[in-house]
């Protein structure tokens, strides 16, 4: 380990060298860049040793492994990651002082590897993490997309996507293993040729085109215990480079044809976070990195182990939402055709060992892929899903005789469709929600059908977060002070936490907590003048709703509320009113239309609000451009507010919320996903809720009845604000720019439902809600109490805590001490 063997003048050298070897110059002459990659370079080597070691002991004790199967892995800088797991940040800290760079600068450099979206990508990363502090052995399998989440640049207030080329420079921290590399094959036909000597038929893919997959490994560091796991993504590379014998026979095209095949698959992570687009590609890159991955994990188990029937004491793949779910496909594939078992016998060991994840009700996000496109890109997995499907709906025919309606809603194929979640559940022993209320929603609505047939399967696991990351690499003041009050048991046990609730009283305690969040809120008063030129006060409340950009999530709620108050201090200038800074970072699908006109509708606001002399500073909004993992941890550190306002019911679980508690945030939100959990840990006093119930959102969406026009005929509060949206008053003049929000709030012109999120049944609830918040911040003593309680109740959301639960309840996996 870098701590037990870090030596200040050896780094400094080894630092040295690298910078010679990688780039022909002194330290002195190097720009900042470089000397990242080569400190990046010697503390990879330290991990290397870790990561040798870990290998021997996985191959000595033999544990059960965990495969988490993913197509985003949202993983953020790992240097200052690496060196916190180390237990060398302060050293590595000094040591580049001494050589007169700022580690912080240092750190600045690494591009954000933004392989994932949003909640679900974040959540694989916080699951690597979390699994190696804990001591299981377990690999992130995933795609090395070229291009990550596109970089958000804001123009004239509008989004705009720039391509994310984090590869630019190279990435210090992965190793490339060619030796591993698997061929994965797409198209052709399935032939059937019977053997007489087994009285089997066997089925021969031909025709096809291929491409190679070939890993590269990053490690994942536990804290302070030496384990390195390792994250797998995979890259595509032509089978043989150009195909010669065709170019020659004057096939041009057919040449090409295999290099764009692997060209075009590991491009691009598709940009869209709770939505299904349905893209042949997006099928390719599913099945690519699942084909590979199980692939290597059967010939990794076979290497030392000789009957597959125990594949399930050994392997578990866990499916991260319906992506990965061409896993039991696949496994089938392998076990029947390649390693001949019995069907009966493969689907046994393939429902042991695959668990499927679920991670929305969000109708959009449900994957279904047409039968034409599935069966002509995978003709023999499609024909092993047709198989599964008939024997599927011959158990439903037995459990429920002569019932078509279980049919049409539980088949796998159906309507010329093959829909994922249908193969996940039938295909796996576990089915799990992200949160309570989810899971309890998946079961007595959208998966009612599938609890009532498997019970059993079904199970809750609520999402968490990294302590690592979020509160000891992200917010250090705070993290020393909790060191200081309760001892650094925290960094690996977050339950301790409770013990700073007998600090709740304590004046001292309060004072030092305030002050600390204060700071957190000039760096973040820093960023903000350096990337949006807007000065904020850090003495103003620091209100921040920072994610993707979703109606569900209801920024425009939040922003609707800003125009709203805004009216009020114009109209009543004389009226109390606390200073507030309303912060928003989000990126929207790139071609999610409403989302991008919502940014918009922000930043105009901004525009006109921050720009009000007469209004004295008493609300300024921020848009930061380009939210990621990197100024996210910082962002949580600085907020006084967390805002988590979407429809309840539809965010499953959230992430954020669990991010903003820890660091001392109170949460205004509606009871939905795990704020319910939250709220139920914190004590309700200490959060602002508000809204309709999930029950109330369903019954709406179930039986009707629910009138927004309404709430803008009687209320006038509403309906100034909505007139803003169409009267130029955000738009210098332009009475369209925002009509179609308007409209979808109201429906004028339209027979579609209008105000599908229910924004203005919960507005003026959440108003009331807000002035609650005011006056709580006002009460200095009562507000840090509460911020500090934040923090100590937030010992269950420590994606620790998820793991140990995934491990007891679902993988059954064995704990690994490295050096016994
Ligand atoms: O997964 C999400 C997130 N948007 O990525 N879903 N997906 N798909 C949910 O909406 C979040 O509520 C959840 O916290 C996250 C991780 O489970």
């Amino acid at each position: 380990m870098l701590d037990n063997h870090f030596k200040k003048e050896e780094f400094k050298k080894s630092v040295k060298e690298n910078v010679k070897m990688l780039y022909r110059k002194t330290i002195e002459e190097a720009t900042q860049e470089q000397v990242f990659q080569a400190v990046s370079l010697a503390v990879k080597d330290v991990i290397i040793d870790n990561w040798l070691l870990t290998q021997k002991q996985y191959e000595k004790d033999d544990p059960k492994i965990v495969y988490y199967l993913s197509m985003e892995f949202l993983m953020g800088r790992a240097l200052g990651n690496n060196l916190i797991n180390l237990c060398a940040y302060d050293e590595v800290k000094e040591a580049l002082d001494e050589l007169g760079f700022d580690l912080n600068v240092i750190e600045d450099q690494e591009p954000d590897p933004a392989l994932g979206n949003g909640g679900l990508g974040r959540l694989a990363a916080c699951f690597l993490d979390s699994l190696t502090t804990l001591g299981y052995c377990a690999y992130g399998c995933g795609i090395r997309y070229h291009y990550g989440l596109f970089k958000q640049k804001i123009e004239d207030g509008y989004q705009v996507e720039v391509p994310d080329n984090w590869l630019k420079n190279g990435y210090p921290f992965e190793l490339r293993r060619p030796e591993y590399a698997k061929e994965v094959k797409f198209g052709g036909y399935v032939k059937v040729e019977y053997d007489p000597a087994t009285g089997r038929n066997h089925f021969i893919q031909e025709g096809y085109q291929s491409v190679l997959a070939v890993p590269y490994d990053m490690p994942i560091v536990g804290y302070n215990n030496n384990v390195v796991n390792t994250l797998r993504i995979w890259d595509a590379e032509a089978i043989n480079d150009f195909r010669l014998d065709l170019f020659d026979k004057g096939e041009y095209h057919k040449a090409v044809e295999q290099e764009n095949l692997a060209k075009n698959i590991v491009e691009v992570l598709y940009p869209n976070d709770n939505h299904y687009a349905g893209k042949e590609l997006r099928l390719k890159q599913q099945y690519f990195f699942i084909s590979a991955s199980i692939q290597e994990a059967i010939e990794k188990f076979k290497k030392t182990h000789s009957d597959l029937h125990d594949l399930p004491k050994k392997v578990a793949f866990q499916l991260n939402d319906t992506h990965p779910t061409m896993t039991v496909a696949e496994l089938m594939r392998i076990l029947v055709d390649e390693e001949n078992l019995e069907w009966e016998d493969a689907w046994n060991i393939t429902t042991q060992t695959c668990a499927y994840t679920n991670h929305t009700i969000m109708s959009e996000a449900l994957e279904k892929w047409p039968i034409e496109l599935f069966s002509r890109l995978l003709p023999r997995i499609y024909q092993i899903i047709e198989e599964i499907n008939r024997r599927f709906l011959l158990e439903i025919q037995q459990k429920y005789p002569g019932n078509q309606e279980k049919i049409r809603k539980m088949a796998i194929i159906y309507d010329g469709q093959v829909k994922m979640a249908h193969l996940a559940i039938a295909g796996g022993h576990s089915v799990n929600g992200v949160a309570r209320l989810h899971t309890e929603i998946l079961k007595k609505q959208e998966l009612k059908d599938f609890y009532e047939m498997y019970p059993d399967k079904f199970n809750n696991k609520t999402n968490g977060i990294t302590q690592r990351r979020f509160l000891l690499h992200g917010n250090p003041l705070l993290a020393s002070w909790v060191t200081e009050h309760i001892g650094a048991g925290w960094i690996t046990d977050l339950s301790q936490l409770s013990k700073l609730k007998v600090y709740a009283d304590d004046k001292k305690a309060q004072q030092e907590f305030m002050n600390i969040k204060y700071q957190n809120k000039v760096r973040l008063a820093k960023y903000i003048l350096e990337h949006n030129g807007i000065e904020v006060n850090p003495n103003s409340i620091f209100d921040v709703q920072v994610k993707r950009l979703h109606e569900y999530k209801r920024q425009l709620m939040n922003i609707l509320h800003v125009m709203y108050l805004y009216n009020k201090i114009k109209e009543h200038p004389e009226m109390p009113f606390y200073p507030r800074t309303f912060i928003f970072g989000a990126k929207a699908a790139a071609g999610y239309r409403r989302a991008k006109q919502t940014i918009k509708l922000i930043n105009a606001v901004a525009d006109v609000i921050n720009n009000d002399k007469s209004i004295n500073g008493k609300i300024k909004v921020v848009f930061i451009e380009n939210y990621r993992v990197s100024n996210a941890e910082m962002i949580f550190a600085a907020a006084d507010v967390s805002e988590q306002i979407s429809t309840a019911s539809k965010e499953a679980s959230g992430t954020g919320n669990m991010k903003f508690m820890l660091n001392g945030a109170p949460t205004i939100g509606t009871m939905d996903g795990a704020n319910v959990e939250i709220v139920e840990e914190v004590g309700a006093e200490n959060a602002f809720i508000f809204g309709l119930s999930s029950d109330e959102v369903i019954n709406y969406e179930n039986n009707g009845g629910y009138d927004p026009m309404q709430y803008f005929n009687n209320d006038p509060d509403i309906r100034n604000v909505l007139m803003q949206l169409i009267n130029g008053t955000y738009s210098n003049g332009d009475f369209n720019m925002f009509r179609e929000i308007y409209d979808s709030l109201l429906n004028t012109n339209s027979s579609d439902k209008a105000d599908t999120y229910f924004i203005l049944a919960d507005f003026k609830s959440y108003a009331a809600a807000q002035e609650k918040v005011e006056e709580a911040y006002r009460d200095e003593e009562r507000w840090a109490k509460m911020a500090l309680l934040n923090t100590a109740c937030a010992g269950k959301f420590t994606s620790d805590r998820t793991i140990q639960q995934y491990v007891d309840e679902i993988w059954h996996l064995d704990k690994v001490v490295i050096g016994k």
